[in-house]
């Protein structure tokens, strides 16, 4: 099964299926080795992870080089948050058709005004016409290479304060535009506004989430309102920095490593994960077996110039 079919299927699926946050390669092997079947690839933590602010600071291109590293890391399917397409209808095309080559399974774009600034950020935020969102979808699926490319439309109404029902009709036109589903975004403490969509929505294109504001809601209240996926938005990154803050701070204090060693990740650790033990069969097959490498190669060389010198009886 191709990555489109594998996040397609994932998607679509009745179960309630879940996409864990992922900024690099690592963090995706990091995902895969956890046992899920997809990837977010979150605006916020690749920006973040680049040192970078959530507001469209790092270029299509760059997010493309990033998110390059994380399908390539893993056999899992990635869905890239895609922002807002980074533009307009026509940067969003040319991004589709990168993201198709490279076989990214899917993106996700937002209706909010380029350049962006992340849905928890306490300032007003603006939406897009919908109509102008919509000719986003329908460029992106006249453009796409694959037919299982997934194509998420992500209304950020309840966001900017409209109502249910503006965010409801937003999420019609999509869908009719041509997503394949829809991503209800909240930053309300509780699930009671998505829960809320989740009951008035036709059932027509699958339901997507992101609780990060509403983390203590018994995840059977999603799946009993019919939500398809649940994306676990931005813990791997945010874990890291606390580990991060914790091994720096301690290290800096005591001007030492006792102590540190059994509490992080070995160093073998790193090398299982990046799967050196490849590299080593690779080697068996590939590189020369009699001579045993380069370090062999000038050893004889080394012993043919002596061979000559000595025949010149220089020595
Ligand atoms: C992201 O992970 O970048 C998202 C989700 O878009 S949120 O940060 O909640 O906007
Ligand atoms: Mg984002």
């Amino acid at each position: 099964m191709s990555k489109f079919s594998a996040l397609r299927s994932l998607i679509e699926s009745p179960e309630l299926t879940f996409l864990m946050e992922a900024h690099n390669g690592l963090s995706a092997k990091i995902t895969e080795e956890a046992g899920f079947a997809g990837i977010w690839a979150s605006g916020l933590t690749i920006s973040a992870s680049l040192g970078l602010r959530d507001n469209n600071e790092a270029s299509w291109s760059q997010v493309l080089d990033v998110v390059e590293f994380i399908n390539d890391a893993t056999t899992l399917p990635v869905l890239l948050d895609g922002d807002t397409g980074y533009g307009n209808f026509n940067t969003f095309r040319l991004l589709v058709r990168k993201l198709c080559r490279h076989g990214i399974a899917g993106v996700c774009i937002e209706d909010k005004v380029f350049p962006k600034a992340n849905s928890f950020i306490d300032k007003a935020q603006e939406l897009v016409r919908p109509d102008e969102f919509a000719g986003k979808i329908r460029a992106a699926r006249d453009t796409q290479t694959n037919d299982d490319f997934v194509l998420v439309a992500r209304t950020e109404a309840l966001i900017c304060g409209e109502s249910v029902s503006s965010a409801l009709r937003r999420a019609d036109q999509y869908a009719a535009a041509g997503a394949d589903a829809i991503l209800i975004h909240s930053k309300k403490p509780t699930a009671v506004e998505v829960l809320e969509f989740a009951r008035l929505w036709s059932g027509e294109k699958p339901l997507i989430i992101v609780p990060t504001k509403y983390p203590d809601t018994p995840t059977d209240l999603f799946r009993d309102a019919g939500i398809s996926t649940v994306i676990w938005a931005n813990h791997n990154l945010r874990a890291s920095i606390t580990a991060m803050r914790d091994v720096s701070r301690r290290i800096h204090a005591m001007q030492s490593l006792h102590g540190v060693e059994g509490r992080i990740a070995g160093v073998d650790d790193i090398f299982q994960l990046v799967d050196n033990a490849e590299l080593e069969a690779a080697e068996n097959i590939y590189l020369p077996r009699a001579s045993g490498g380069r370090n062999d190669e000038a050893a004889a060389v080394r012993d043919i110039s002596v061979q000559a010198v000595d025949e010149r009886g220089v020595v």
